[in-house]
């Protein structure tokens, strides 16, 4: 059985959606990275970058969201593209500004504005603006068709997993600029598939606040302003 080691949080969400969505069995390894999991010597045996998700197959250890895609994509072979150039080229473009441009500057974006310290003005409008710039990109694509390739799959699997978070990287008022992103979230969520991901972190018991201790764990970078 597939092992998911598991973080209620974006990237690892989009992971148990492709999972749910062709109904591989997995079972959860729950990876608090509140709690400080992420830096274990036994987790960090499969993911040296210690952070959620990652895979294990057997002998095989996978880790970062986006590798695992393209490898339960290529192992289960669903919700790929099809196999031309024309179609592959739009698909790992697309995929790749996901994992490279709205995953880390929403996560940027969330880190200045929830949890930095000040003075944060420059950070905080660089993300917010970068944030904001790639997904009017995703919204422009999605205002022209309903998926972001030909047909659902990995990459609107993945788009959801930050699309869910939008409120908290952009601000409450974040949909009135992004209806058609809104419209995609809202037809995963309705699928039992997506309603089963929320409901992992309610059958595991994952830390919900974010307290000093961990504050160490998801920011050891803090530490050295300290000394
Ligand atoms: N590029 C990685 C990013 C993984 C990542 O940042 N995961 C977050 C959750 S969405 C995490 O584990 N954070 C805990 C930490 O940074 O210590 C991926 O796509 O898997």
């Amino acid at each position: 059985m597939l092992k998911l080691y598991y973080h209620p949080s974006p990237n690892p969400a989009k992971v148990a959606l492709y999972l749910e969505e062709t109904k591989t069995p997995y079972e959860i390894v729950v990876t608090d990275t509140r709690k400080g999991d992420q830096h274990a010597p036994e987790f960090r045996a499969i993911n040296p970058n210690g952070k959620t998700p990652a895979l294990v197959d057997g002998d095989i250890k996978v880790f970062d969201s986006t590798a695992i895609m393209l490898y339960l994509g290529e192992k289960v072979g669903q919700f790929m593209p099809a196999k031309t150039p024309a179609a592959h080229a739009d698909f790992y473009s697309w995929l790749m500004f996901v994992a490279t441009g709205i995953g880390p500057y929403c996560g940027q974006a969330v880190h200045f504005k929830h949890f930095a310290p000040e003075p944060k003005e420059y950070a905080v409008n660089r993300y917010d603006f970068e944030a904001w710039r790639h997904w009017l990109l995703i919204e422009e694509r999605l205002a022209k068709q309903p998926y972001m390739l030909d047909a659902y799959g990995i990459v609107d699997m993945s788009v959801w997993g930050w699309a869910r978070v939008i409120p908290f990287v952009l601000g409450a008022d974040a949909w009135e600029r992004l209806p058609s992103v809104k419209r995609l979230l809202d037809e995963i969520n309705a699928k039992p598939s997506a309603q089963a991901v929320e409901a992992i972190k309610t059958m595991h018991a994952f830390k919900t606040e974010v307290d000093e201790d961990s504050r160490k764990n998801l920011f050891p970078s803090n530490e050295r302003l300290k000394k």
